[in-house]
C-alpha cells in the first residue's frame, strides 16, 4: 500500500532507504489490525496476557528497566535560532541534530517491520484538529496509538485531502540510554526520536506532536495547545460549563478530569463530564470565546494511585481493553499497583515481589484505554467545534504556602499565576522527585519554543471582542505542621470547582488580597465536610512575608528569560510586590466586591 500523497511517500521511501526494514505496513487503523499486533506481541513476549476472567483483552508490557519515563535532558527542541528554543529547552542546531541522529536511524529496522501510523489528533472532522504521520518499528507504538488517537484509514484520508502533517520518526533503536534522543524540528513539523519504547518519547501524537510542535503550529495560527485537563461541570439545572486545567505531569489531572461528586452533590444533581486528561487545544471562536477539544482519543495515566477511592471511573474503565505498562500482577495474573487491595506477587520486572522492597509496580507505570471507556467520557468530546471554556484553572503540588484557590484578578494577572507556577517534581520524568521548580503552565518539558514568546503568546489573546475565561490557581496538596494534607482532595475538589464556576457566572463572593482573590469560609460550600475550622483557615491563609520571598523569586525567574521577556508580565510582578510590601507594613484586608 502506499498513499494518495506524494510527498508522504517519498518520505516513508527516504526512511526506508536509511532504516532498512525487512517489511513496510501502512496502519489502517482495523479492529483485525490490532489484534493481529496483539497476537504478534504475545508470541514475541513483548505482552503478556492478563486474566481474560476479570479482565479481558487486557495486556501487559514490560518495558526495559532503563526506559520508564521521559528524558527531558535527552529531548532538544532544534530552530535555526537558538533563542527561539529559549531557555526553557534544550537546543540543538538543526543541521547538527539531523545529522546525529540520522547516523543512529541508519539500519536500526533491519530484521523489523516499519509501521507507517497515520493520526489525526482532534475529531477527525474538526477544524481544530491536525494531522500527522507516526514511523515506527515498535508494534506496542501501534496499539498505544490506536487507543490514543485518530489512527488509520481515515486519518489517512484527511491528510492526503489536506496535504500537511507533522512528520514523526520513531525507533527503539538499541534502547540505549546512551543512543536516544528526542528531537523536534518545529520549523520543519518533524519530530525525531530513537532509543526508547515509553510513552511520552514514543508515542509521537502526545507530548512530541500535540504539545511540542503543536505549540509551535498554535502560536503561528492563533490558537494555544496546552497540558490540560477539560472537564464539563453540570449543575443541577442541567446547565454543563467547561474547565481547562494545567498541572504538572502525575499531579492528578486524570483524577479531575473524572472525578465524581460528594455524596450531597450528586443527589443535588450535580454530574462529571469528562472531555481530556493531559492535552486541550483552545481556539478562538466567532463569540470570543475559547472553544476547546481534546486532541487525544485515550488516556495513558499513571497507574500508582489510581483506586477505588482516588478515581472510581478510571478503575472502572481499566477492566477490559487496555494495555498496562510495568504495573506489577498478582497470583492470578490481574494488574496491580500501590492503591489496589490485593497482594502483588510479580514486581514491575517480572521478578517475585517480596513484601517490604519497595514498589510492586514502577511508580510512573501507566495504562492506556480508549477515552470512551471512561463512565463519565462526554460525547461532546467528538464534537468538532469543541467545548466553549468558562475557567482556566493553574495548579501544581505546593506543600507550602500556596492557598487552597485563589482568582487572578483579569487576563494579565491570570497570565502571570500560570507563568510563575511552581510544583515538586515526580517520577513522570527521570530525575530527583519532590524538589521544587517553576513549570510555567505545567509546560515546561512540553513548550516547543522560548518562553518568553509564550506568555506574549496568551498575553495577546487579550484583545477587543475577545470573552476569555477567567483564571485561577488551586494547590490540592498543601501540608499542615503535622505533614498531613490539609484538604481531602479527589471528589471535594468539586467544592472548589463549584465557587470558580460561581465566580464566572457573578455569583460567588470573594475577598480581594494582593495574590488575587481568596473565597471566605462562607463562600466555600462545605455541607457534609468534616474540616476544622482552623484547618480550613489554614487552607485560605495569605502569608504575606512567605509571599513577598515568593514573588521575589517569580521576578528572578522571569528576569531569566532577558529582554525577550514581555514589559507587561514583570510589571505585573512588579504590581504585586508592590501590593504585598504595602500589606507587610500595614496588614489590612482590602475589602470584599
Ligand atoms: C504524561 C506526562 O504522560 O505528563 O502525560 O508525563
Ligand atoms: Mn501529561
Amino acid at each position: 500500500m502506499s498513499s494518495k500523497l506524494e510527498a508522504l511517500n517519498r518520505w516513508v521511501e527516504d526512511v526506508a532507504r536509511l532504516t532498512r526494514p525487512d517489511h513496510i505496513h501502512w496502519c489502517d487503523g482495523s479492529e483485525a489490525e490490532y489484534d493481529a499486533l496483539v497476537e504478534r506481541m504475545l508470541a514475541s513476549g513483548d505482552l503478556i496476557e492478563l486474566n481474560p476472567r476479570t479482565h479481558p483483552n487486557c495486556f501487559l508490557h514490560r518495558s526495559h528497566p532503563s526506559d520508564v519515563a521521559r528524558v527531558e535532558h535527552l529531548t532538544f527542541i532544534c530552530t535555526r535560532n537558538r533563542d527561539d528554543a529559549g531557555p526553557n529547552n534544550h537546543w540543538m542546531d538543526p543541521a547538527e541534530a539531523h545529522a546525529k541522529i540520522d547516523a543512529l536511524f541508519a539500519g536500526c529496522m533491519q530484521g523489523r517491520t516499519l509501521y507507517v501510523i497515520p493520526y489525526c489528533m482532534g475529531p477527525l472532522d474538526s477544524p481544530l484538529a491536525r494531522c500527522g504521520v507516526e514511523i515506527t518499528d515498535s508494534p506496542y507504538v501501534v496499539v498505544n496509538m490506536a487507543l490514543m488517537t485518530r489512527m488509520g484509514a481515515r486519518a489517512l484520508a484527511r491528510i492526503e485531502r489536506e496535504g500537511k502533517f507533522v512528520k514523526g520518526l520513531h525507533s527503539i533503536g538499541e534502547l540505549d540510554p546512551h543512543k536516544r534522543y528526542i528531537l523536534h524540528f518545529p520549523e520543519e513539523l518533524t519530530i525525531k526520536s530513537i532509543g526508547s519504547g515509553y510513552g511520552g518519547n514514543a508515542l509521537l501524537g502526545k507530548k512530541c506532536h500535540a504539545l511540542r510542535i503543536g505549540s509551535w503550529q498554535a502560536r503561528q495560527e492563533g490558537w494555544l495547545a496546552e497540558h490540560m485537563l477539560i472537564v464539563g461541570i453540570e449543575n443541577p439545572r442541567g446547565e454543563t460549563h467547561y474547565l481547562a486545567a494545567a498541572f504538572p505531569s502525575a499531579c492528578g489531572k486524570t483524577n479531575l478530569a473524572m472525578l465524581i461528586p460528594p455524596e450531597g452533590y450528586a443527589q443535588a444533581g450535580w454530574k462529571v463530564w469528562t472531555i481530556g486528561d493531559d492535552i486541550c487545544w483552545m481556539t478562538p471562536g466567532a463569540d470570543g470565546r475559547l472553544w476547546a477539544i481534546n486532541p487525544e482519543a485515550g488516556y495513558f495515566g499513571v497507574a500508582p494511585g489510581t483506586s477505588a477511592k482516588t478515581n472510581p471511573n478510571a478503575l472502572a474503565m481499566l477492566n477490559h481493553d487496555a494495555i498496562f505498562t510495568n504495573v506489577a500482577l498478582t497470583a492470578d495474573h490481574q494488574p496491580w499497583w500501590e492503591g489496589l487491595p490485593g497482594v502483588p506477587v510479580k514486581d514491575w520486572q517480572g521478578r517475585d515481589y517480596v513484601p517490604g522492597s519497595g514498589p510492586a509496580a514502577h511508580p510512573n507505570s501507566r495504562f492506556t484505554v480508549s477515552a470512551r471507556q471512561c463512565p463519565s467520557w462526554s460525547p461532546r468530546a467528538e464534537d468538532p467545534q469543541g467545548v466553549p471554556i468558562s475557567a482556566i484553572v493553574f495548579g501544581g503540588r505546593r506543600e507550602h504556602l500556596v492557598p487552597l484557590v485563589f482568582e487572578a484578578r483579569d487576563w494579565r494577572h491570570g497570565v502571570l499565576v500560570g507563568a510563575a507556577m511552581g510544583s515538586e517534581t515526580t517520577a513522570a520524568a527521570t530525575g530527583a522527585v519532590g524538589v521544587l521548580r517553576r513549570d510555567s503552565m505545567a509546560m515546561k518539558p512540553f513548550c516547543g519554543y522560548n518562553f518568553a514568546d509564550y506568555f506574549a503568546h496568551w498575553l495577546s489573546f487579550d484583545r477587543p471582542g475577545m470573552r476569555l475565561p477567567k483564571i485561577f490557581h488551586v494547590n490540592w496538596f498543601r501540608k499542615g505542621a503535622d505533614g498531613k494534607f490539609l484538604w481531602p482532595g479527589f471528589g471535594d475538589n468539586l467544592r472548589v470547582l463549584e465557587w470558580i464556576l460561581g465566580r464566572c457566572a457573578g455569583s460567588e463572593g470573594a475577598e480581594e488580597t494582593p495574590i488575587g482573590n481568596l473565597p471566605r469560609p462562607q463562600d466555600l460550600n462545605l455541607a457534609g465536610l468534616d474540616l476544622p475550622r482552623s484547618q480550613l483557615e489554614a487552607l485560605l491563609h495569605v502569608d504575606i512575608e512567605g509571599w513577598i520571598a515568593e514573588y521575589e523569586s517569580i521576578g528572578e525567574y522571569l528576569a531569566s528569560f532577558g529582554a525577550r521577556m514581555p514589559r507587561a508580565l514583570l510589571e505585573e510582578q512588579q504590581r504585586i510586590a508592590a501590593l504585598l510590601a504595602e500589606q507587610e507594613i500595614e496588614p489590612q484586608p482590602l475589602g470584599t466586591p
